[in-house]
């Protein structure tokens, strides 16, 4: 029988940075809605979707800076996106950006959480590859301060069960590199869930402007066929606060194919019937990695061991 999950891409137009939190989840909510009247199972929100993609911003005040973030999820103005969901019988899938205490300390995340139909969390990630710079560079029209507002993720690359399914999560930046799609692929990935701000301008390599829908199909595309998985891929896009930012959310089929693709730059919804068993088309035959994966004969994993210094 068919495990079919039918996803709702929830991709996301612009958020003004005086946006409040509760107008940004009424949207969330519409959203929500319109997905069930067209079925869904699963509703997946872009990278940072409660807030303006703060990190373009140099900011000294740490209060200014702690506005954007949650301290508790559910908090108070998202609670009524977990209950809407959850009347509606929705999972969903939200970026965010976390502040933890952990054993005192607080510590700050770009986050990305699962939720189940109950308005349960069921699994959350928070991301490795932060890109950009850490210190003030005035000589980029908006800057990128990942490096400067986010502490590394410290969760990994873990797989959930959820929605009849192995889920893994992934945010943005991670989906340029391959290790993140194998690393849940070695854990038996069918589905991967991920939202994107990406500016369509890159400052320290505007000869990449051009490329910038090539390259966001093409990791995306490459990362689900050679893994035999599904990926979601959900934009926030658009012009925000003068920058811009590319759209073209996408569901991708383990045969790396996209099924369905918002085509504005605006709230869109992409809808598609995702049936998991077609990842076994791929992960039972040329993507088998217990009969065909050779890591032993890497050459170079086994150089680099052999190369580490003694201490
Ligand atoms: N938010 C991101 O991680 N954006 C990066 C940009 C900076 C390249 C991305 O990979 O899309």
């Amino acid at each position: 029988m068919a495990r079919v999950v039918t996803i709702g891409a929830a991709q996301l137009g612009p958020i003004a940075r005086s946006e409040r939190r509760s107008d940004v989840v009424e949207r969330l909510v519409a959203h929500l809605h319109q997905a069930h009247a067209h079925g869904c199972d699963v509703v997946v929100f872009p990278e940072l979707a409660l807030t303006t993609f703060f990190p373009r911003w140099w900011m000294e005040d740490q209060a200014e800076i702690d506005a954007f973030f949650e301290r508790e999820m559910p908090g108070p103005a998202t609670r009524p996106l977990f209950d809407e969901a959850a009347r509606l019988g929705l999972g969903f899938c939200l970026g965010y950006a976390e502040l933890a205490l952990d054993a005192g300390v607080i510590r700050r995340f770009n986050t990305s959480i699962l939720v189940d139909r109950g308005g349960r969390i069921a699994g959350k990630y928070r991301k490795v590859h932060l890109p950009g710079h850490a210190g003030h560079e005035p000589w980029r029209p908006f800057q990128h301060l990942e490096k400067r507002y986010f502490d590394v993720g410290d969760l990994g690359f873990p797989v959930f069960r959820a929605f009849g399914g192995v889920i893994g999560l992934c945010i943005c930046n991670d989906r340029r590199w391959p290790e993140t799609y194998r690393v849940m692929g070695l854990q038996g990935v069918e589905m991967i869930l991920l939202g994107y701000n990406t500016p369509a301008h890159n400052p320290p390599a505007p000869e990449h402007d051009a490329l910038a829908h090539f390259h966001n199909a093409l990791v995306m595309q490459a990362g689900a066929y050679q893994n035999g998985t599904w990926v979601v891929g959900v934009a926030k896009c658009g012009r925000e606060e003068g920058c811009d930012m590319i759209g073209q959310s996408q569901i991708i089929a383990p045969s790396g194919e996209t099924v369905a693709m918002c085509s504005t730059l605006g709230d869109e919804l992409a809808v598609a019937r995702c049936d998991l068993d077609r990842c076994r088309s791929y992960t039972s035959t040329v993507f088998n990695f217990a009969i065909h994966r050779q890591p032993q004969h890497y050459g170079l994993i086994v150089e680099r061991k052999g190369a580490v210094p003694p201490d």
